[in-house]
């Protein structure tokens, strides 16, 4: 499955959105999925430390389920620009415990890691998705996935969190992205993967400049190519700062924008902070654009 052999789309189709395949979870993507965000690490870089405690994160979990999220996804690792790595226990000490609490919620949990060990125990304990900015490229993790039916998401990153906004180069951000996703979906297929298991991510933020986000977002339909559902993370980003001159506390009317600029060029999750908010984005872009398909059906049947 190379770049240049992937089948290529005309454009949206939400009618041909696969679905994908999460563990006991088979999330149809006929609407928009939310992907709510749980960080429980004390210094992420838009809600760092609000949720680490175990009171915090649970009802904050139960609450963007009762806004409407579809999948709680728990970080204990912060990946913003420059942070420090923090050893596997901490991080399974940080998460673990609320996995175990939340594993029964009726939705699919998500864990945000890269660390092979803890991809484990989270699988072990029910987790349903492995959602890891890594793409599964740390020795043991294609491992630790490859026999349970998880779903996956890969994501691309362009060197590594602590050092990726230094000098990020591309030929063509768009280009670039959409091949190394297609290499690594193919690498990770090879190894034993079923593709219905795997959501690519462009991976906003991730070793590209303001622009490179830019241009990612406008261009995210080439990503269709792929065959394979489109995730996306814009929620309160520096680059959305950048283009409103707003702090992270800021941003949500700029992340709504973001999400709904995403979801118009075929995402069909996205990852948020901001559950309610992002629910009633899309329920007036979903209602518009059914709107505007029963107007096609009424004048090809009249
Ligand atoms: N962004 C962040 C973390 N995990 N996972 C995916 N698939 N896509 C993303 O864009 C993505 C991600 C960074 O955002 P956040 O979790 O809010 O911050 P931090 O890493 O500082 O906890």
């Amino acid at each position: 499955m190379t770049a240049a052999a992937l089948p290529t789309t005309r454009g949206f189709e939400p009618g041909a959105a696969p679905g994908w395949r999460c563990g006991r979870f088979a999330l149809s993507l006929d609407i928009v999925r939310i992907m709510g965000v749980l960080n429980v690490t004390p210094d992420s870089f838009s809600d760092g430390g609000r949720f680490a405690a175990m009171d915090a994160a649970l009802a904050h979990a139960r609450a963007m389920i009762d806004q409407g999220a579809d999948i709680i996804d728990i970080g204990g690792e912060s990946t913003r620009p420059g942070a420090v790595p923090v050893p596997v226990d901490v991080e399974s000490a940080r998460v673990l415990p609320v996995l175990r609490e939340l594993r029964g919620i009726g939705v699919p949990v998500s864990i945000d890691t890269s660390q092979p060990a803890l991809m484990r125990a989270a699988l072990e304990l029910g987790a349903s998705i492995i959602n890891d900015v890594r793409s599964l490229r740390r020795e043991g993790a294609l491992e630790a996935v490859r026999a349970s039916d998880c779903g996956l998401v890969l994501m691309h990153l362009q060197g590594d969190p602590a050092t990726m906004q230094l000098q990020p180069q591309y030929r063509d951000v768009v280009d670039d992205v959409r091949a190394w996703l297609a290499q690594r979906c193919e690498q990770v297929c090879q190894a034993g993967v079923a593709p219905e298991r795997i959501a690519v991510d462009p991976g906003f933020g991730f070793g590209k400049t303001h622009r490179h986000n830019r241009q990612l977002l406008a261009g995210l339909e080439r990503l269709h190519a792929l065959g394979r559902p489109i995730l996306v993370g814009l929620s309160r980003k520096s680059s959305l700062g950048d283009m409103t001159g707003r702090p992270v506390t800021q941003r949500l009317a700029a992340s709504l924008a973001a999400a709904l600029l995403a979801v118009e060029r075929g995402a069909r999750i996205v990852r948020v902070h901001d559950v309610a908010a992002t629910r009633d984005a899309l329920a007036v872009w979903e209602n518009v654009r059914r709107e505007g398909q029963q107007e096609t059906i009424d004048e090809e049947t009249a």
